[in-house]
């Protein structure tokens, strides 16, 4: 079996792409040009997977890439997926997030369409929600230019579904979180900044709204749920999410607890890290998932914080990615 991984060089694209080595896939996987490489967390599989040079916003490059893998399966997990960012570059964030997607299922259609595709959606397109728990019959307020993207590329899914007969499913994710994220995030903003305030390395993690409520997942058990839609025979959208929820507080709360220090000791915060818009409050109803795929997260929020403050303790030793 070939799988094609947009975005392997993220945190889902990683884990995915162990994922599928394990279970014998041939792996190849987008990679765009940059300044200076971004393969920190592909490093030990680089070379077991193989690298196309190419870019989401790029039509040709994605047609090419369709065309010569032939692939089984694809996941869409590339994107500028960093919430704040694209209130600074609306367009560009788009131009990934949205019409990326739109010209990837474009190449399916054209160069391989029984290829199955996996369209990374998201929680953020519940934004101002409009019920609780959110589940696949949950109106869409996205508040953000990248939720509005996202909201475009899983319109655009149930539309090639419709029209064309391609089989793409969209797993509706919320939050998850590894030692493989992105610094920026909220969750290894602060178990890095618990960390080096440690060793003494950081005076203060400078924080926005503390309010904020997320569904926290472990991101390598996302991944399974994304390749468990992919054996489906039919193409399904579903929630995936663990059903529980808690403040951007009680993250830091718990990371100073098993860091061993004192939680007002740690933090400063600052108005400007708040959203223009803001999603308040997200929890999943994984039920579909749990009854359609037989999945369900596993790690809790308390292991989770406890493996991502670990890991960023031992990483200031030396790189440790999990
Ligand atoms: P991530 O760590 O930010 O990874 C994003 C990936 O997309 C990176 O490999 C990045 O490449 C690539 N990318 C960005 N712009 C691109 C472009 N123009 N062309 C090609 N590749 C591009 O995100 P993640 O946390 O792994 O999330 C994976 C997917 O799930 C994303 O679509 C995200 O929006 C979605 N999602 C994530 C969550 C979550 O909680 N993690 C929840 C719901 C949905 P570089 O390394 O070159 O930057
Ligand atoms: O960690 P965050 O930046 O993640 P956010 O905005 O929830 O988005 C992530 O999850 C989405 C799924 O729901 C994905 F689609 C998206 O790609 C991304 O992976 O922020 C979480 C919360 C927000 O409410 C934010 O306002 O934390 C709050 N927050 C408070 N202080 C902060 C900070 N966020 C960041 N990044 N940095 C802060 O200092």
């Amino acid at each position: 079996m070939k799988a094609f991984v947009t975005g392997i060089t993220g945190q889902d694209g990683s884990y995915m792409a162990d994922l599928l080595l394990e279970k014998g896939y041939e792996v190849y996987g987008l990679m765009r040009r940059s300044a200076s490489p971004n393969l920190w967390r592909i490093e030990h599989i680089k070379n077991r997977i193989k690298l196309i040079e190419g870019d989401l916003t790029d039509q040709s490059s994605l047609d090419h890439a369709i065309r010569t893998i032939q692939p089984d399966e694809v996941y869409n997990l590339g994107a500028q997926s960093f919430v704040q960012y694209s209130f600074q570059a609306p367009l560009a964030t788009v131009d990934a997030t949205g019409i990326g997607a739109l010209k990837l299922f474009e190449a399916v259609r054209h160069h391989k369409k029984d290829a199955k595709v996996f369209q990374a959606s998201t929680s953020e397109m519940f934004g101002k929600i409009q019920e609780t728990p959110q589940n696949e019959r949950t109106r869409f307020y996205p508040r953000s230019p990248y939720g509005c993207a996202k909201a475009f590329a899983h319109y655009t899914a149930v539309n090639y579904r419709e029209a064309y007969g391609l089989h793409i499913s969209c797993g509706v994710m919320f939050n998850h979180e590894s030692a493989r994220r992105g610094p920026e995030f909220v969750t290894r903003k602060i178990t890095l900044g618990v960390a080096r305030f440690k060793m003494g390395l950081q005076d203060k993690i400078i924080l926005g709204n503390l309010n904020a409520s997320r569904d926290w997942s472990y991101a390598r058990e996302m991944m399974e749920a994304a390749h468990l839609m992919l054996q489906q025979d039919k193409p399904v959208d579903l929630v995936l999410g663990s059903g529980q929820t808690h403040t951007v507080k009680e993250w830091l709360e718990e990371t100073c607890k098993v860091a061993g220090v004192d939680f007002w000791d740690v933090f400063i915060q600052d108005p400007s890290f708040e959203r223009q818009a803001e999603v308040d409050y997200l929890r999943a109803d994984p039920s579909l998932a749990a009854s359609v795929l037989g999945w369900r997260t596993r790690v809790s929020f308390q292991e989770l914080v406890q493996m991502m403050y670990e890991a960023d303790y031992k990483s200031l030793n030396g790189p440790v990615y999990q």
